[in-house]
């Protein structure tokens, strides 16, 4: 998986790739910005479910390979979702996609146009068909992320409802389903906190890491400036049989909005992490991230040292 070792000059629990963005905006022709991307290990590389949104500025899912998880091979055309009920198959916009692999398939949820934003869901086994099941939640929701695994025998995800626009507030909650099909059993998870980055909304962003003390959950924060939005990127530690119990969560960010692709684009001032490559032997953390609403970044942590610091400097 990509890595690089923390530079000598860097104190921080979290750096960036020295070739970042990782993706550029126009990697594929007819793309206006690529951003906002998940990725996973498959086969004896990498894929991934991209968002590439067009130069009508449609947001389109596009589909993706890698053989080092640095050099990617985007779909020129987006993904067409297989549903078998017309209701769902009807693509209106889809982004901020996040994919996990449960058990034999690879999974992915999407902030899903239905009448409004909400929680799209589909499986993959190749990376090319990709099937179509029921969006999970009702409008509004955004920030789906499942789980790798079941808990307590019942697939698991975050979500965040929200409303139809640019919604101003924001807080995690976690359900249930049995089948991927019915969800509920929700249980609030935690909400905007203080007056700094994470004061007006949250959202999860890459899949949990599973960690013998807890699900590791990277997150945004947002906070509402007297300039627009500026988001940042947090950690909280969630607990292993009942995520919706937050053991400690970290009151400062470990990575916010400072390079200039990260402080200029479409929109400034955004770090947005959907996807995270872990090597459980060594702790090596290869986190990629929407830049400023434009291309992809990559940022690199060690995961005893991000639950070290999600200790250290945990809120009351
Ligand atoms: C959120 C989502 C993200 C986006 C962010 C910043 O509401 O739309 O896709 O990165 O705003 O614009």
């Amino acid at each position: 998986m990509p890595w690089e070792d923390r530079p000598a000059s860097c104190t921080d629990v979290a750096w960036r790739y020295s070739r970042n963005p990782v993706i550029p905006r126009n990697l594929i022709p007819r793309a206006n910005s690529i951003f906002n991307s998940a990725v996973v290990p498959f086969k004896d590389g990498f894929a991934g479910v991209f968002r590439c949104d067009d130069r009508c500025r449609y947001m389109r899912l596009h589909s993706g390979v890698s053989r080092d998880g640095l050099d990617w091979q985007i779909e020129p055309e987006p993904i067409r979702f297989e549903a078998e009920d017309p209701e769902l198959a009807r693509f209106i916009y889809g982004y901020d996609p996040r994919v996990v692999r449960v058990e034999d398939r690879y999974y992915v949820t999407w902030c899903n146009g239905y009448h409004g934003p909400t929680i799209g869901v589909a499986w993959t086994m190749d990376f090319k068909t990709f099937h179509q099941l029921e969006n999970a939640f009702l409008p509004y929701n955004r920030n789906g992320v499942l789980f790798p695994r079941r808990i307590n025998g019942r697939y698991a995800m975050l979500s965040r409802p929200s409303d139809t626009g640019h919604t101003p507030f924001g807080d995690i909650f976690y359900s249930e389903s049995p089948d991927l099909n019915f969800w509920g059993r929700h249980r609030y998870v935690m909400g905007k906190k203080g007056d700094g980055w994470q004061s007006t909304k949250i959202g999860a962003g890459p899949i949990p890491i599973e960690t013998p003390e807890g699900w590791l959950l990277i997150y945004h924060g947002v906070l509402t400036s007297c300039n627009g939005f500026v988001y940042s990127a947090g950690v909280a530690l969630l607990d292993l049989e009942q995520p919706w119990k937050v053991r400690y969560r970290g009151e400062p960010y470990i990575l916010s909005p400072q390079t200039p692709y990260e402080c200029m684009g479409d929109v400034p001032n955004v770090v947005f992490p959907c996807a995270a490559l872990h090597d459980a032997p060594t702790g090596r953390l290869a986190v990629y991230y929407g830049a400023a609403d434009t291309v992809t970044g990559l940022f690199f942590a060690r995961v005893p040292e991000l639950l070290d610091f999600v200790r250290t400097n945990a809120m009351a």
